[in-house]
């Protein structure tokens, strides 16, 4: 019997969002559609499994073919990245974190890493999360004026403070991230050097962004964002490390893996290794750059001016309208994008002065340059004329017309 006949409640939440995926126009940067293999690897048998422990030394029996998959996901993760040790099983990105902070430093030890209002992670150091309150948490930011980082702010930073942890890495970024100048910044204060590419993984994987798997001593990620794959997280490092980072993610901090998010991050992985995933990314960052340009046409103010990955950063300031006003105008368009703080914001993060915009998901669904150009033209009209909802709920049918004709991936 299928869940439709046997709870039907359940069926129905399913089915909207279903709806709601296909006929809404997703900008939200950390989100994508996987495809139907890694939607059925998700919902597979593995589920039922517990597989505490690692490959061959499981606290269960019955792992002979739960240690296959882990197996498979780390050898097509390690080809894909080029990292000595890969652990798969962090349940997410702030998990994996947690996992390098539990595995390497003691409550009280100063970590230094990206303000959340520059584009930071909350597990990089905010006062509201674990890492702000156990460790002694400095933060950096992005230069207010330019919208990127200060490097010889950052080390001067770095030399004030003696961190014993560097993070970098970011949510709200749209600018390369220099691994090599932390890691120089890293060493001259003996600090361990901390990735965090949940963002950029997809980019980095086809090479379109610098790897820091060869700088960094850590490199964490999620599996969801540019890469396309189920929701999960992923921990990087050098061999010399694999053990503590094995013991911090079990029995350290997390009992047993999702073994179905697993093999389902191995089809990930193997989708990641094509070379049609190679054309997608390079989709990605050129729909971000026409959406960036024509944006700008329009008379938009973006951090930093422009993008050199797949999101946008908007200031809104200028058009006297919050992040979360627009976030909330945008979807009665049917456009869905997240209030985002910018670089000195004064507002606090649920107001916030800018919203973020992603090309991912979108270009999952084949959208390209036409698209990218009415999409930025929706933006501006629906921004500019807030307070006409008739004008904006023509917009969103529109944007409903659009989507009908873009199917979204793994529910076509
Ligand atoms: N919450 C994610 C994002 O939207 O970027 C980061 O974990």
């Amino acid at each position: 019997m299928s869940l439709k006949n046997r709870d039907p409640e359940v069926f129905n939440i399913v089915q909207s969002e279903e709806k709601r995926e296909i006929e809404t126009l997703n900008l939200i940067a950390s989100e994508n559609y996987t495809s139907s293999s890694v939607l059925e690897a998700c919902g597979s048998v593995l589920t039922n499994k517990y597989a505490e422990g690692y490959p061959k030394k499981r606290y269960y029996g019955g792992c002979e073919f739960i240690d296959k998959a882990e197996e498979l996901a780390i050898k097509r993760a390690k080809k894909l990245f080029g990292a000595e040790h890969i652990n798969v099983q962090p349940h997410s990105g702030s998990q994996a974190n947690i996992a390098v902070y539990f595995a390497m430093l003691k409550p009280g030890d100063t970590i230094l890493g990206q303000i959340l209002s520059s584009g930071g992670h909350l597990s990089h150091g905010s006062k509201v999360n674990f890492s702000g309150i156990i460790y002694n948490a400095i933060s950096y930011e992005s230069d207010y004026r330019t919208g990127r980082l200060n490097y010889d702010k950052i080390e001067k930073q770095a030399l004030k403070y003696k961190p014993k942890m560097i993070i970098c890495g970011t949510t709200a970024y749209p600018r390369i991230i220099d691994f090599q100048r932390f890691k120089e910044i890293a060493d001259k204060v003996g600090a361990y050097l901390l990735a965090d590419i949940a963002h950029i993984a997809g980019l980095i994987a086809c090479k379109l962004h610098p790897n820091p798997v060869e700088f960094a001593d850590f490199v964490t990620t999620t599996t969801h964002k540019t890469l396309r794959g189920p929701r999960g997280g992923m921990i990087m490092c050098k061999e010399k490390y694999a053990e503590a980072i094995d013991r911090a993610v079990f029995p350290g901090t997390q009992g047993g893996p999702l073994e179905n998010i697993i093999i389902a991050k191995a089809v990930c992985f193997g989708e990641a290794l094509s070379l049609k995933f190679i054309q997608y990314q390079k989709e990605i960052l050129n729909n971000a750059n026409i959406l960036a340009e024509n944006l700008k046409k329009l008379g938009f103010k973006l951090v930093s001016d422009g993008t050199d990955n797949h999101l946008i950063l908007l200031d809104l300031r200028s058009l006297k309208i919050t992040g979360d006003e627009a976030e909330e105008v945008l979807e009665t368009a049917a456009i869905i994008v997240n209030k985002n703080n910018i670089p000195g914001d004064p507002k606090p993060p649920k107001i916030a002065s800018g919203i973020r915009i992603g090309t991912p998901a979108i270009t999952s669904r084949g959208m390209k340059q036409n698209e990218m150009e009415k999409i930025a033209q929706w933006i501006s009209d629906c921004l500019r004329n807030k307070n006409d909802s008739k004008f904006i709920k023509s917009i969103g049918e529109e944007v409903r017309d659009l989507c009908k004709r873009f199917p979204v991936p793994g529910i076509e």
